[in-house]
């Protein structure tokens, strides 16, 4: 069989990759070609990514993946987190370090924008759900300050680095959505909203979508990796919750939710229009874009981030021997509320879950092992939310759960989830957003057809665990018990 290699630069929160994806009519196979650190810095200014250490990582990846291939790559692909981005001056240079979305710039922010626009406005123009660091915010902190005066291009996160691969500026779609600027109903700028809070839409390079040509790589680009050119970079879903999403291994017409679980938990379901209900806003879901004109219906949870965190605490003990632990707690005894904006900045989170504990009057953990657990329960619980919120509001229901991303690998987090669900959980792949990054380079080679077939070469291909929910009605009842602890 004849197979095409691509590859596929994914940066997490963590830890950036770059991976090489093989892809035939029966084959999509994705290997590590290099994985490299990715360490937010505190600045006295605030935190920042280290972002030439990125781009210095995805240099090697890229070196090391043609290594792999006899210098030849069929296309390249970019995906990472949403709404951060990069300002580059009238000569095209970087200015700045790009701020984190967990930096306390926009604290108050949200506030001033409403003044201006109210929440319900904002909500109908976008669809986006309130989160502290959405792009719109994080402008309005910035707004005044020399950096953004000097700007004349702000760039997403992978379209900065596709921009130094190769030189062409551009805004891709799914990522461009969580700026809260898109009008989820149209795909284009919400010019009117961006106007009336002073935001200049001009520094967006131009929207492009997942499958447009990007560019070709640089001769620097070329030289730095030893690539045989041309090498062309493909628009991918540049939001690689996005990517994720397109790589769920669902059947077609299957009726399913999907949990994209890492450092976030991002979980909902995939809809062919907006929600804007007043109702959806309250729940605070959000309209994100996927592939193909498809709107990425879900809500935001902590995730595992809750968990690392108090890892990085505890002094980084073996995590597998902890989760084995937590196995053993008994299940359910406290739970805090893993959709609050309180656990999203950096450092002692364990004295912030212990506290939330105490605040609802539920026993304070007292163990690593105990703390795990509560995490785990608490994020199961805050899936379910999602979940049957997202049913409710979208006038749908599900037989399925997929959990893909990393903490697929997290047996009792997809154990707990399907028991709190009361649906099975088909967990895999962990390595979901570099995949989908893959498949959307295949099918803008002609590789592939429509997205129900790139899912179903996934489901052929990947290994994938099936968790049926135990327990029955009482057990289901302890979940609702837990839930009315923590209820506002
Ligand atoms: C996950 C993710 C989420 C987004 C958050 C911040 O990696 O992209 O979808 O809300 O990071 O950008």
């Amino acid at each position: 069989e004849h197979l095409t290699t691509f590859a596929a630069v994914d940066l997490g929160a963590s830890s950036g990759r770059v991976m090489v994806g093989r892809v035939g009519r029966d084959t999509l196979e994705l290997t590590e070609a290099h994985r490299f650190p990715n360490r937010p810095v505190h600045l006295p200014e605030g935190l920042r990514w280290d972002i030439l250490s990125l781009y210095a990582g995805i240099l090697d990846g890229l070196r090391a993946a043609g290594a792999t291939t006899d210098g030849h790559l069929a296309s390249i692909g970019v995906d990472s987190w949403a709404v951060d981005y990069g300002l580059l001056d009238a000569d095209g240079a970087l200015l700045g370090n790009p701020v984190h979305y967990r930096d306390s710039r926009t604290d108050g922010a949200a506030e001033k924008v409403w003044s201006s626009v109210p929440a319900d406005r904002l909500y109908a123009a976008t669809g986006i759900q309130y989160a502290p660091f959405n792009t719109l915010y994080q402008l309005t902190a910035a707004h005044g300050t020399p950096q953004l005066a000097a700007a004349k291009r702000l760039l997403l996160i992978p379209d900065l680095l596709t921009y130094w691969l190769t030189g062409e500026v551009g805004t891709e779609l799914t990522n461009a959505s969580t700026t809260q600027l898109i009008d989820p109903r149209t795909g284009g700028w919400a010019h009117s909203l961006a106007d009336g809070l002073g935001i200049d839409l001009g520094l967006f390079g131009p929207l492009r979508r997942p499958g447009d040509p990007s560019g070709i790589l640089l001769p620097s680009v070329l030289e730095a990796t030893e690539l045989t050119g041309p090498v062309p970079v493909t628009t991918v879903a540049s939001h690689d919750t996005a990517s994720a999403v397109a790589a769920v291994p669902a059947a077609r017409g299957e009726r399913f939710a999907y949990i994209c679980t890492g450092t976030w938990s991002l979980a909902g379901l995939e809809l062919d229009a907006p929600v804007l209900t007043e109702d959806s806003r309250a729940a605070n879901f959000t309209n994100e874009l996927g592939i193909d004109g498809t709107v990425r219906y879900l809500r935001n949870i902590m995730g595992l981030w809750l968990l690392q965190e108090c890892v990085r605490d505890w002094g980084d003990p073996d995590v597998t021997e902890l989760l084995h632990r937590a196995a053993a707690v008994p299940g359910l005894r406290s739970v805090v509320d893993a959709s609050d904006p309180a656990f999203l900045a950096p450092g002692g989170m364990e004295r912030r879950i212990a506290a939330a504990c105490r605040a609802t009057g539920q026993p304070v953990p007292a163990t690593p092992a105990e703390t795990t657990r509560c995490i785990l329960d608490s994020l199961a619980l805050a899936h379910r939310a999602a979940i049957e919120d997202a049913q409710r509001l979208a006038g749908r229901t599900v037989d399925t759960v997929h959990m893909v991303g990393g903490g697929a690998r997290n047996a009792l987090l997809c154990q707990l989830t399907a028991d709190a669900c009361g649906l099975p959980v088909v967990a895999g792949p962990a390595e979901a957003s570099a995949l989908g990054n893959v498949l959307v380079q295949a099918r803008a080679q002609g590789l592939m057809g429509d997205r129900s077939d790139m899912r179903a070469l996934v489901s052929r291909t990947q290994p994938l665990v099936r968790y049926e929910p135990r327990g029955g009605r009482a057990e289901r009842a302890d979940w609702d018990a837990a839930a009315a602890r923590i209820a506002a």
